[in-house]
């Protein structure tokens, strides 16, 4: 070949080398005309478990054990002096049109905690407990041929679109001070591989599932125009990849890749089943790009004073996980039952709890505004 032509050929080459590497550059969510500050977070979080993980939790500036609805009032605030990195709240009921959700958390207050929490550079992470569209009994109700009801030509089609406009109009509603929509990371049917709740485990094929994830985000993100959401799909306790992938709607479909994981024996059996899955999920999110989370988690009642570093700490160093989330600390319950999973201010596990704040791998509110996770 000519010298003059083998110049161009090189050229051309490199031209489609540059072109190349930019369509493979361009690492965008689900949503591919996300927000900005979504696309920055979703970004953001993908390098974050290099630096450590953000501590979260659900309710939090709702309630704590023994106080509810004090402005400003955090139990996490009262053991460490500093808010969590990321917080919960939960959709359950917003599809009924009550004004407060299974939780008795009135939507309009919860409207207002997002908006705080986001104001300091908080994340926000929203669950939904949503009733059986077949049914009209609870999330823990299941019926057999409830996700096949409520697919299209499915005779609950109509009224499930009808629950997911409300969720649209509750997302859009999420707006920062300047008027601009809050990214959230919408944790929809979780614990999927469990037979609790009625899209989850045997109450459905996985096929179904895989449609039902598809036609929800289609319809919120190219129906409703929610362009503020990032998407996590979670599994409960699992036994390999496969068993976490079974209902794995595709990398196109999903954001965060997580698991949610309850101790309820002792922490030697607790800590190597915690350690094998986060093993697992570690070469899970690599290969899929995901961001890897611990998307629920708890111990309740919280019995072991050094929990938080010797077992939970411990088992979670050297993995691989942008946010971890303690669920609610609901507190006393009837029955004499109590429900919490973060120490409240002199718990017996509240000295360690400092301990866990003060590594450098826990990330909490002010943590979470150095990283500046929107830019
Ligand atoms: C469960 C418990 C319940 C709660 C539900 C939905 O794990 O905390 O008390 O109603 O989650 O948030």
């Amino acid at each position: 070949m000519h010298v003059q032509s083998i110049r161009i050929a090189i050229n051309v080459i490199s031209v489609l080398a540059v072109f190349s590497a930019l369509g493979q550059g361009a690492d965008l969510p689900v949503d591919k005309h996300a927000t900005k500050e979504t696309i920055n977070l979703y970004r953001n979080l993908k390098t974050l478990p290099s630096r450590g993980f953000l501590f979260g939790h659900q309710d939090d500036l709702a309630y704590g054990v023994g106080w509810k609805y004090i402005p400003g009032r955090s139990d996490i605030k009262d053991v460490t002096g500093d808010y969590p990195a990321l917080y919960g709240w939960e959709l359950g009921r917003l599809e009924l049109d009550h004004p407060v959700n299974i939780d008795s958390v009135p939507f309009d207050r919860m409207r207002q905690y997002i908006q705080q929490a986001y104001s300091r550079g908080g994340v926000i992470t929203l669950s939904w407990h949503l009733n059986n569209p077949l049914t009209g009994g609870t999330a823990w109700q299941p019926a057999a041929g409830t996700v096949a009801s409520i697919l299209p030509g499915g005779e609950k089609n109509a009224l499930y679109k009808s629950w997911l406009d409300k969720v649209a109009g509750f997302m859009l509603s999420l707006k920062d001070d300047r008027g601009r929509p809050i990214p959230v990371i919408f944790r929809i049917f979780h614990e999927l591989n469990g037979s609790w709740f009625w899209w989850g485990g045997k109450n459905c094929t996985p096929d179904e599932l895989k449609q039902l994830w598809h036609f929800t985000v289609s319809y919120l993100r190219d129906q409703k125009q929610v362009h503020n959401l990032l998407y996590a799909y979670n599994t409960d306790k699992f036994s390999d990849a496969a068993a976490w992938l079974e209902r794995y709607p595709g990398d196109e479909w999903t954001d965060v890749a997580g698991f949610d994981i309850y101790q309820r024996g002792n922490n030697e059996s607790f800590s190597t089943e915690f350690g094998q899955m986060l093993t697992t999920l570690d070469s899970i999110a690599a290969v899929h790009g995901k961001i890897p989370a611990l998307t629920e988690f708890g111990y309740n009642g919280l019995p072991d004073s050094n929990w938080w570093t010797s077992t939970f700490l411990k088992t979670l160093e050297g993995h691989k996980i942008a946010y971890t989330m303690a669920w609610r600390n609901a507190g006393d319950k009837p029955g004499g039952q109590h429900e919490y999973y973060v120490p409240y201010k002199g718990q017996a596990s509240s000295a360690d709890f400092i301990k866990f704040f003060e590594s450098p791998l826990t990330l909490f509110q002010k943590d979470a505004t150095k990283e500046n996770l929107y830019r």
